[in-house]
This record gives structure tokens, sequence and C-alpha cells, in this order.
């Protein structure tokens, strides 16, 4: 008790306390305790401080397998739900859309992650209507969190998928609206915090095509994402459909001379922009898929998160065309794929279409 009494003793026992702080803090790492165990705070790009919604998983002894993820699959799959005619000659459209929170994804070799899924997938499934059918949707939350779908595109207020959070274990809600406009739009959940519960991957495509449909064209979506796999609020990983390099790997086979349309949604979390450049080639550009006239043709489009379009061109000579993120940072963190061109024999000239 004297030597705290000192200044000198003061200054001692000062350093002591500091001294082991330091060790502590320094030792979490090693000792694998793992912060995500105890509640969340966010720090947003806007300064925002806010408490996460609940805990995120531990992959370390998960028990369950984890989700398998094709982006080959994925990139060319389209649901057109389960039809019907109503009685004024109406197309219903019917999906169901299951939120979960507790599963885990190997989103790159070693790298696990806690994933929040529709159907099971990230991005979830694409759905796809034509203008003025009547789209209704099957929401199940079976996720730990109150989770919603927020569709892009016209609806009535309470069709919006923000104001009417949807309860965990089970929570329903169907959401119904008429297809429209035309284009290409995402839907993704609208629970704060929203950046928690979009950067873990809950969004998915909706396209709706006009109703003397498009050209004929090889067509896929592709999806700009990234995962922040260590809670800085800054991506790790940065993809076109969830995987990095995943097509740089697996090329996109497509046919020169054919023509290719491409959806595509930048959905990406806590980045400001992101952008897409094409090699060898240059395409048309429709941003958000609404007008039948392109804006651009151009080799480079850029976007905000949210933003979307359709892409359309057509390889005249076959061979490896790589399309990346022409910010280099994205593209060597995971975004970056290929097209595989293959000679189709069709000698029509690009723009005879
Ligand atoms: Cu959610």
């Amino acid at each position: 008790m004297h030597l705290v009494k000192t200044m000198k003793g003061k200054m001692l026992l000062t350093l002591i306390v500091g001294f082991f702080i330091t060790v502590i803090y320094f030792s979490l790492p090693i000792l694998n305790i793992d912060a995500t165990k105890e509640p969340k705070t966010f720090l947003t790009h806007s300064g925002a401080v806010i408490q996460t919604t609940g805990d995120v998983l531990d992959p370390v002894g998960y028990s369950g397998e984890p989700l398998e993820f094709n982006p080959d699959k994925y990139l060319r799959e389209f649901s057109y739900g389960r039809v019907s005619k109503l009685s004024d000659g109406t197309t219903l459209r019917e999906f169901t859309i299951i939120a979960e929170d507790n599963k885990i994804m190997e989103i790159s070799p070693g790298v696990f992650y806690n994933v929040w899924t529709f159907n099971g997938t990230v991005p979830g499934p694409t759905i796809r209507a034509t203008e003025g059918d009547l789209v209704r949707v099957h929401f199940i939350n079976n996720g730990q969190k109150p989770h919603t779908i927020h569709f892009h595109g016209i609806h009535k207020a309470e069709m919006d998928g923000v104001f009417e959070t949807v309860g965990q274990d089970g929570g329903q809600f169907t959401y119904e609206f008429t297809a429209g406009p035309v284009g290409v739009h995402p839907y993704h959940c609208h629970v704060m915090p929203l950046e928690e519960h979009i950067s873990h991957g809950l969004y998915g495509v909706y396209i709706v095509d006009p109703k003397e449909g498009r050209p004929s064209a090889d067509e896929m979506v592709m999806v700009l994402n990234g995962f922040d796999t260590d809670f800085d609020t800054e991506n790790n990983f940065y993809a076109v459909n969830t995987i990095p390099f995943y097509y740089q790997h697996h090329p996109i086979q497509i046919n020169t001379n054919e023509l290719i349309r491409v959806y595509v949604v930048n959905i990406l979390e806590f980045d400001q922009i992101n952008n897409l450049h094409l090699h060898g080639n240059l395409f048309d550009y429709y941003p958000a898929g609404t007008s039948t006239i392109p804006s651009m043709y151009t080799d480079v489009v850029t976007f905000s998160q949210g933003d979307r379009g359709i892409m359309e061109f057509k390889y005249q000579y076959p061979g490896k065309y790589l399309f990346h993120a022409h910010k280099t940072e994205f593209a060597e963190k995971g975004w970056t794929g290929i097209f595989l061109a293959k000679d189709s024999g069709d000698t029509t000239q690009y723009g005879e279409k």
C-alpha cells in the first residue's frame, strides 16, 4: 500500500497494468479466442456504430456439411416459378424462397464463412418473369434472425420488404406484385443493419422480360460480390458469382458470332464503386435493362452498389478473353474470369444481329 502512495509507485503500477493489458490483447488471436462470439459492433463507412442482430457462426466446430455452390450452374440457371393462369388470362408465377443464416461455405480454399442464404445459395435463385405477369413469392424465414425480401421494381408499399420484418424460426410472408418494369433488378434482405445482412449473402437477381421477348442469345447472370471474412468492414475477397477466380480456372465457354447477353448486378458491400472490363471486345450496355436502346458502346462499365444492367456482345475471333474489375485491387483479390470463345464456324460479322 505504501508503494501506490508515492508518485514513483503510481507510475510503476500504471506500467505493470499497461503491460498486462497489452499481453492479453495480443494473445487473443494466438489463443484462438474468437471475438465473433461476442455481440459484434459494425462501424459503417458512414461512421455509424451498429450493434449486430446476433452472433456470427464460428466455422471452427461447425457440425454440418459446408454448403456447396457451383458458379457454372448458377451462371445460366433461371427460375421461372410454378406457372398457372388466372381467370383473366394473367400468368401467375409462384416462387418459394427460404432464408437461412446458419450455414458455412468454403468461399476460397481453407476459408470458411458464415453465409446467409436464400434457397441455400449466395446469390439466391435468379427469378424470372415476363412484364405483366403476377409474381407471388412465398417467403419463409428459417434463420435465427429477422429477414425480409426487398425487390427492386414497381409494387405496393406493403410489398416492399422493409417495414414488414419476417421473424426468425419459421416466420412467413407472401410478396405479390405485377412484374415490371422490364429489366434486371436486384432483390435483397432489408433488415438492419443492412450491411451485415447483405454482406453475408442475402441477395439475388430478378429479371423481367419484355412481352415481345429479346433476340435469342446465350444468356447468363453475373453478380459482383465480395466477402469481409475478418469483420473489419473491408472485403478480403472479391468475385463474380461468389467464388474468387472461379471463371478464371473454369472459363465460360461461348461460341464466336453468337450473341452473348449478360445480366450484371453489383451488390458489393463496403466499397463505393465496382466496375467490369471486357477484353478484346466492346459491348452494348443497357443500364438496369429498362430500355431496348443501349446507352453505351464500351469496354468498361462502372457500378455503385445496386447498379445493374445488361451487356450484349459477340466475339468475332476465337480464343481466351479476360473479363475483370478494372479496379486492380478487386481483380487481384478474385474478381477475374475468362471467356473461352470457340470457333462456331459462323462467319457473320459483328453487328449483323
Ligand atoms: Cu436479413
